[in-house]
């Protein structure tokens, strides 16, 4: 792993790590705002609902049917080290390409859970609260997410992560994963589950994950929710010394909520051309797309590029600069590395 911070521990999967499907449990970015709590034993369920619940792990996998899913978490600031490359961001991390993974997370749908207590007709937002106390606010972290969303039976209470008990790091025992939406919202050591009619006031929610415009930045900007298409080359790395001759190009692409990749094209001559490169396993929704081509390399400098397409035909901006935000969330600009041929 390739650590940031050790106090809250934060901590970005290395490239050999974002080639496969499934990303390792042990080499599984982990992002924290606070210490790791410990387990809590139980979790409530109130705001806008007919009845009140508390829930522990045992409940939810004695009444409840459990659900597998494949699914993506992408921290917001993923690829954050291409925007402080444009201007400084103080105060956070420089976040390379390994703040996402993908693995099989195993839990309740939160829409069961909700049906359990009886989401009420206002009941617009629901909030997921975790145990620790942020560094930022001094308040549990948590978020909320619409209502629709809350009920697509993508959102699970999960227990299981790749056929394993969720380990600390990773919210034992009990998380939220939200697919396509921006990790924050996978909210960790889950004690509450809130439904509201307005978003959650909770400061990751209110104030930080938020979209801020570059010339305002004391602005509100806009709570993230689903991501951007994103794309990012792994293999060759950036600055490498690479033989002339078959160059192999790897990477990984993910589109937002529930837009599949459609395609991913690479370029060797800045963005004027471009070839297409091949999508392995299968598509589907929730979870990145590897690809591969394979490049012809002349001796010199080279510079690779690569941008991928969402099923709703949008795609990667081509500079970052066009991007830059005051807390550097969201840099989907096209992936770029520079290798030395020869
Ligand atoms: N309780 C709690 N949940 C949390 C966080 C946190 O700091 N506290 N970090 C969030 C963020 S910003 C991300 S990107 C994901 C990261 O999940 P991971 O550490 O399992 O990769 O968890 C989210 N859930
Ligand atoms: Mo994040």
């Amino acid at each position: 792993m390739i650590v940031h911070s050790r106090d809250p521990l934060n901590a970005e999967t290395p490239r050999s790590g974002l080639t496969s499907v499934l990303t390792a449990t042990g080499a599984f970015y982990v992002r924290n705002h606070g210490p790791i709590p410990g387990p809590p034993a139980s979790f409530r369920v109130g705001g806008l609902v007919e009845r009140e619940l508390e829930l522990t792990v045992a409940d939810l996998r004695a009444g409840f049917e459990a659900r597998e899913l494949v699914a993506t978490l992408q921290c917001a600031g993923n690829r954050r080290a291409g925007l402080m490359a444009v201007r400084d961001i103080p105060g956070e991390t420089a976040w390379g390409p390994g703040a996402t993974g993908t693995a099989l997370w195993r839990g309740a749908a939160l829409a069961d859970v909700l049906a359990a207590a009886g989401l009420r007709e206002e009941a617009a937002h629901v909030e997921l609260v975790g145990a620790e106390p942020a560094e930022e606010s001094g308040e549990p972290f948590g978020g909320s997410i619409p209502r629709a969303k809350a009920l697509g039976g993508e959102v699970l209470l999960a227990w299981e992560m790749n056929g394993e008990p969720l380990t600390a790091e990773h919210g034992a025992p009990l998380r939220a994963i939200v697919p396509g939406y921006i990790g924050a919202r996978s909210v960790k050591w889950l004690t509450h589950v809130n439904a509201f009619a307005e978003p959650s006031r909770n400061h990751f929610q209110a104030v930080a994950y938020r979209l801020i415009p570059a010339d305002d930045p004391d602005g509100d900007g806009v709570a993230l929710g689903a991501v951007a298409v994103n794309a990012d080359i792994i293999v060759p790395e950036d600055g490498a010394r690479v033989a002339a001759g078959e160059l192999e190009v790897l990477g990984y692409a993910f589109a937002g909520d529930d837009r599949l990749i459609v395609r991913v094209d690479v370029s060797t001559d800045g963005g004027r051309h471009w070839r297409e490169a091949d999508l392995l396993g299968d598509p589907a929704p929730w979870a990145w797309r590897q690809w591969r081509t394979v490049l012809d390399a002349r001796p010199g400098p080279l510079e690779i590029v690569a941008r991928a397409w969402d099923s709703a035909a949008a795609t990667q901006p081509e500079d970052p600069a066009s991007l830059w935000n005051p807390k550097g969330y969201v840099n989907n600009s096209w992936a770029r590395v520079e290798v030395q041929v020869g």
